[in-house]
Parts: C-alpha cells; sequence; structure tokens
C-alpha cells in the first residue's frame, strides 16, 4: 500500500506541505505553459498543476489520458479560486497504467453504459450512488444492533417459493431440482425460535420478465423477522429502521444526496409514525381519481405511483385482500377475506420498497392456504411443523435494498442502485 494522501483530506492549512496523492486522470487540459489535471480518487477529485519547467514531468502530463492511473507528488497550495480552496503544484508524475481511450465518453447512452459498467464504475456519480448504498446498511446495521436483532446467513439454494412459484429460477442440484432463493423468509421464521428478533441481508432472485423501472432479476434484499410481534409491532420496527437509516445517510452523505436531489423534504419527512391508510383507503383514493380499480385487484406501480401523489412521506397500505398475497400472511380475524399485511410505500412516486406481515401460525389454516395456491403441502414439511412445537405469533418483513437507494436518490430506475445489474435482458458484465 503506498502511502498516500485521499484528494478529500487535503486542506488549505496544508500549504507548503509534500504529498502523495495516486488515483485516475479525470480532466485534463494545457493552457500556456501548464498542464492542469484533475485527479480523482475514491474520495473526490483536486486539480493539479505541472508546469512547463518541471521538464518530464510536464511532458508526461500533457500526453497521459483520462482514466490513466497516476501516482503524483508535489506540494499544496492553498488557492480561493480552485473549487476545494486547494491545489497541488506537481513535482512528478509515475503512470501506472496510461489509457489512450476511455471508451465513455459524454455523449453515451445508458444502453452503452451498462454494456461497459465495469469501466462505468470509474465514474464518481456511480461511485456517490454506491456510497449511499453502503451507508444506508451501515446505518441498518447499526440500528439492528442496539435494538437486539441478531443477524443470521440463511441458504440461497433452497427447494420451494416464498413468493410464488412463477418467479423462480430452476437450477439443475446433481440429480436434484433446486431453486434461487426469492427471500430468506421461511428460513428467518425457523431462526426465531431460538434467537427471537433475527435478520438477513442477501441476493433475492426473481425471474420477472417485467421490464419495469423497479425489477430486477437479482436483488439485495434486507429481512426481518421477530418472535411475538403482530403486525402493528413489525410496523413500528420498519419505520423505526427506515427512518434511523434515511436520516442517517443525511447527515453522512449529504453531499453525495445532493448531487441527485435538491429537495429533501420527503427525506427529512421520513420520521415516525408513518401515515397508514387501509387497502380499502387506498381503493376509494384510486377511484375519486378516476383509475379504473376494484376491491380485490392487486395494485401495480402505476396505481402505486398514482397513490404516492397523496404524500409527502413513506407511508403503510394495510389490510390486503388475501387472494392478492402470499400463503404465509395471516388472516385477519375480523375479516377473512383479508390478511394482516402491508406494505410500505415511498413517496414521489416510487411506490413499494417494504412487504411485510404478520405470518399465519395457525396450522390447519396454513396448510388450507398451501391448498388453494396449488402447492403441495409435503414441499413444506419442514415449515409446517414450525406450526407444531412452540408456534408463537410472529412477524416479518423485506426491503428492496436498491428501491430503497432509488428513491432516497430520485433514480429514474432501480438498475443504477446497483454494482452489475440483473434484468431479463442483462447478465453481462
Ligand atoms: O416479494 S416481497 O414483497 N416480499 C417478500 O419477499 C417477503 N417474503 C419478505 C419478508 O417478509 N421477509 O419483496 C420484498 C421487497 C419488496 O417490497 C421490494 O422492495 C423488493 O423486496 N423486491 C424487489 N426489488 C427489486 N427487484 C425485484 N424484482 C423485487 N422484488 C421484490
Amino acid at each position: 500500500m503506498i502511502d498516500k494522501v485521499y484528494c478529500a483530506d487535503v486542506k488549505p492549512e496544508m500549504e507548503g506541505k509534500k504529498i502523495k496523492l495516486a488515483g485516475w486522470v479525470y480532466r485534463k487540459r494545457a493552457v500556456g505553459k501548464k498542464v492542469f489535471i484533475v485527479l480523482r480518487d475514491s474520495s473526490g477529485v483536486i486539480q493539479v498543476i505541472f508546469k512547463k519547467e518541471r521538464g518530464d514531468a510536464y511532458k508526461e502530463a500533457k500526453d497521459v489520458g483520462i482514466e490513466s492511473s497516476i501516482i503524483i507528488e508535489g506540494t499544496v497550495k492553498a488557492d480561493p479560486r480552485a473549487p476545494t480552496g486547494v491545489e497541488i503544484e506537481a513535482e512528478s508524475i509515475e503512470v501506472v497504467q496510461n489509457v489512450d481511450f476511455f471508451p465513455i465518453t459524454k455523449d453515451a447512452s445508458e444502453e452503452f453504459l451498462l454494456d461497459v459498467r465495469h469501466l462505468h464504475l470509474h465514474s464518481p456519480k456511480v461511485g456517490a450512488i454506491m456510497k449511499v448504498k453502503a451507508t444506508l446498511m451501515q446505518a441498518a446495521r447499526e440500528w439492528l444492533l442496539q435494538d437486539g436483532w441478531y443477524e443470521v446467513f440463511p441458504p440461497i439454494l433452497v427447494t420451494g417459493a416464498v413468493e410464488g412459484g412463477s418467479t423462480l429460477f430452476k437450477l439443475k442440484y446433481f440429480d436434484k431440482t433446486a431453486y434461487l432463493s426469492q427471500s430468506a423468509q421461511l428460513y428467518l421464521e425457523a431462526a426465531i425460535f431460538g434467537l427471537e428478533k433475527v435478520w438477513s441481508l442477501t441476493p433475492s432472485f426473481r425471474a420477472e420478465k417485467s421490464r419495469t423501472r423497479r425489477h430486477l432479476t437479482e436483488f439485495w434484499h434486507l429481512e426481518l423477522e421477530g418472535a411475538w410481534m403482530d403486525l402493528w409491532d413489525i410496523l413500528k420496527v420498519e419505520e423505526e429502521l427506515v427512518s434511523y437509516m434515511v436520516q442517517r445517510a443525511l447527515e453522512l452523505r449529504r453531499s453525495e444526496i445532493e448531487t441527485f436531489r435538491k429537495d429533501f423534504t420527503t427525506l427529512k419527512n421520513a420520521v415516525p409514525p408513518f401515515p397508514r391508510i387501509s387497502y380499502d383507503e387506498a381503493i376509494d383514493i384510486l377511484q375519486s381519481k378516476g383509475v379504473e380499480i376494484e376491491w380485490g385487484e392487486d395494485m401495480g406501480a402505476d396505481e402505486e405511483r398514482i397513490l404516492t401523489q397523496e404524500f409527502e412521506a413513506p407511508f403503510f397500505v394495510y389490510g390486503y385482500p388475501k387472494h392478492i398475497k402470499a400463503f404465509y400472511m395471516k388472516e385477519d380475524p375480523e375479516d377473512p377475506r383479508k390478511v394482516l399485511a402491508a406494505d410500505m410505500l415511498a413517496p414521489e412516486g416510487y411506490g413499494e420498497i417494504i412487504g411485510g406481515s404478520q405470518r399465519e401460525d395457525d396450522y390447519n389454516k396454513l396448510v388450507q392456504r398451501i391448498l388453494d395456491e396449488g402447492m403441495d403441502p409435503k414441499d413444506y414439511e419442514w415449515y409446517l411443523d414450525l406450526r407444531k412445537y412452540g408456534s408463537v405469533p410472529h412477524s416479518g418483513f423485506g426491503l428492496g435494498l436498491e428501491r430503497l437507494v432509488a428513491w432516497v436518490l430520485k433514480l429514474d430506475h432501480v438498475r443504477w442502485a446497483t454494482l452489475f445489474p440483473r434484468t431479463p435482458s442483462r447478465l453481462y458484465p
């Protein structure tokens, strides 16, 4: 590891100090007897000046290509005109690898950027998204730790569906068939009997052909499952967790967030309690706005987008009809047409970022739901066992990390919130 200073750590107070920096050529221009290189590293950028009287260093700097990797040594100069109030007068340059032509230029199309995603990751803007994502998860870990949740590590190779068979990725497992996990939920449900409050962060897979702005075939899924909690208890957990994540990101990543959105209102508003409306109320609102939807129909991205116009903060929709929701959700004892489920919707058109529910803990009802869905209870024997040996009321939820990032940064597609997006048409790079 070379002994270098990060661009963002160079301050005007260091005037006159000799330092070493390493990074990539972000911009370059030659004016008169000077070459100006804007050097980029993971922390930010700084302007480096090579004067002609430096001889070789000046010549090398003049010839170096955009996105070349370089190490420079020079002296810190405070300059109020420089964007960061400081610049470097270079004495030497080591070109670690020269780049003649970097394939990404200003007018690159989105499709092209995705084709060369491995190079797109040079971009500070992409870096800002990844920093915000990392900070959101760091915040989640902080909150989960102080609230007493155990991290667990569930399997990804599984034998059955959680969220319906149509979106399972199938694979050969020696002489058997296995699937890629859609959700860790069923395994987290098993883990609560020893640990009570558990969480995991795993990739989840959905073979969804839907080409929407919010679907990936592989996404990062943050899931919690808590024993002795009913639906209303788990909604409190959801709003506290999401609020902490968003407020912490605002605190630690303000400048990165500012690159993407100017208005912080909805983010600041993400403090408990989040508004709660019933599915029935949601349908009324939609109908009053001229949307053609009947009670019992599922809300898609379009309906959710219209609903979000009513709120300036994340909000819950609870009490969905049973037949549009997954088999494991607990029937509402006061209205058997419904389940004790709620989604959290992000404002500004984003819609669902969390799906959660209280779980059906009645053995017979659960078997019936599995049969009603056309599935075989034999495939869920171990899961059904959980209702026979010390069953307790319990609830949980799953948050799509890319969807949260997309809302926080107002991205137009969740694919920008992931390192190497996987969609029906994209598996490479
Ligand atoms: O299908 S979910 O609504 N619910 C579950 O998987 C539960 N089994 C989770 C649980 O209770 N432990 O997915 C949860 C969230 C959903 O709200 C989205 O934010 C995200 O996961 N999600 C996705 N993100 C990106 N792409 C796709 N295809 C996707 N599907 C769900």
